[in-house]
């Protein structure tokens, strides 16, 4: 009897779902090194959870740091960032609200598939499966590998049938759990390449010339945690023996000047660069489809949030890349297209000046692997709601960046041959 009451509340403790309930995110402006200095103390001394740069390690003077503190000592860093002269506002007053407010609470069948709802894996399973067999003239579906736990890696080779290999470009959403938005991007730029097709000429012609291979969610595993237990997860969700922090950071993880930078070799941290360059298996996975296709894809997109940026190679060096004018050129345009729609404003530039040196990232390594359009795209918003960003805005966010990656894909294809 004993027992059993003591296995039921071991399952109670399992399946709880972490709340957030008045905790808050901070804004601060570090504008002395004393400033950077309290922040990084108060890392050390508080398990402070970074949105914006995305660890301690990250924070220089003059950014914006956005930061999840525990409710315990919300109050405590109030004073303390108040005392040192720092401007602090509070960006999100209580985040278990705004996370019951992001989510459209229309009383529809949580399990269907919407392109205006944050999706759950499984659903997004499903509408992977019916959209790849019920278009076999413009989309087939290949499994690249398994998760760490186990669950099957779809890619989606979106394009005209052809009996010859065509080039191609490479897409993924949801390497970071958390970054709800940019999963949904990636189904919507399927359902618009479907619709589109045959009326569009540049989206006809797009297919007709090219394939574009989408992986609707990177880190599967992640994104069904933040789901299910912990919205605010952001890594892999691996495990090791030597040590009982879980996850790495898949973009962290590649092999571009592996965790020299920006990253962090602390299996607890966020910006965890694993154990050895594709130690997650997700990223391993990505990877060697990338090489095997590696002649023919032109141009690797990842899709992050937030803080609307448009970024390209370096992020592991200030050095510039090779083809710096041309991806400024061309990131300039695409962020020019995007805010032609709504007014929504984009910066572009190399990762490590324009947000922060980060080493081991998808986009240095594509971009060293041969593949010159290589980009992250940072979605919106600018912190108002961070991670948390309303269902409502999942329409124009992606109708905007569409633009964007429209311009991309034009330009690529000009370059063909
Ligand atoms: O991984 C990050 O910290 C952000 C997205 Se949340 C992107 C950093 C720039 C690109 C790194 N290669
Ligand atoms: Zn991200
Ligand atoms: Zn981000």
């Amino acid at each position: 009897m004993k027992s059993l009451l003591f296995l039921g509340l071991v399952a109670v403790v399992l399946a709880e779902v972490k709340r957030f309930d008045g905790e808050k995110v901070f804004r601060l402006k570090p504008i002395t090194d004393d400033h950077v200095l309290l922040i990084k103390e108060l890392a050390n001394i508080v398990e402070v959870d970074f949105w914006r740069p995305e660890s301690a390690d990250l924070v220089t003077i003059d950014i914006d740091v956005d930061v999840h503190v525990p409710p315990a000592h919300t109050d405590m860093v109030y004073t303390m960032m108040q005392q040192s002269g720092m401007q602090t506002e509070v960006l999100i007053e209580d985040i278990q609200a705004q996370m019951e407010d992001h989510l459209d609470n229309r009383n529809i069948d949580p399990r269907a598939h919407s392109y205006t709802k944050y999706n759950t894996w499984d659903t997004i399973q499903a509408w992977i499966t019916s959209i790849s067999s019920s278009n076999p003239e413009l989309i087939s579906r290949q499994v690249i590998g398994s998760t760490f736990e186990g669950r099957p890696m779809n890619v989606l080779k979106v394009g005209k049938r052809s009996s010859s290999t065509k080039p191609s470009i490479f897409l993924d959403c949801g390497i970071h759990a958390r970054e709800w938005i940019s999963t949904a991007f990636c189904q919507w730029f399927v359902k618009e390449a479907l619709s589109t097709y045959g009326t569009d000429s540049d989206m006809t012609g797009l297919l007709n010339q090219m394939d574009v291979y989408v992986l609707p969610v990177f880190n599967i595993d992640g994104y069904d945690y933040t789901h299910k237990k912990d919205r605010m997860w952001r890594k892999t969700r691996s495990k090791t023996s030597s040590s009982s922090c879980i996850g790495a950071d898949p973009n962290r993880n590649w092999n571009a000047g592996w965790c020299t930078a920006g990253a962090s070799s602390n299996p607890c941290s966020d910006t965890f660069c694993g154990y050895s360059p594709e130690s997650e298996i997700e990223v391993k996975n990505v990877a060697d489809f990338i090489r095997r296709n590696k002649s023919s894809i032109k141009a690797y997109l990842t899709i992050h949030s937030y803080s609307q940026l448009l970024l390209f190679p370096y992020s592991y060096t200030f050095a510039l890349a090779q083809h710096h004018n041309e991806l400024m050129a061309v990131a300039e345009g695409a962020s020019n297209a995007l805010r032609s729609l709504y007014g929504t404003k984009y910066t572009s530039g190399p990762g490590a000046a324009t947000i922060y040196p980060a080493a081991g990232g998808s986009d240095d390594w594509a971009y060293d692997l041969g593949v010159k359009y290589s980009y992250t795209f940072e979605l919106r918003d600018t912190g108002r709601y961070g991670f948390l960003l309303p269902e409502t805005q999942i329409k124009p966010t992606c109708e905007e960046t569409m633009l964007a990656v429209k311009y991309i894909t034009s330009h690529v294809q000009k370059n063909l041959y």
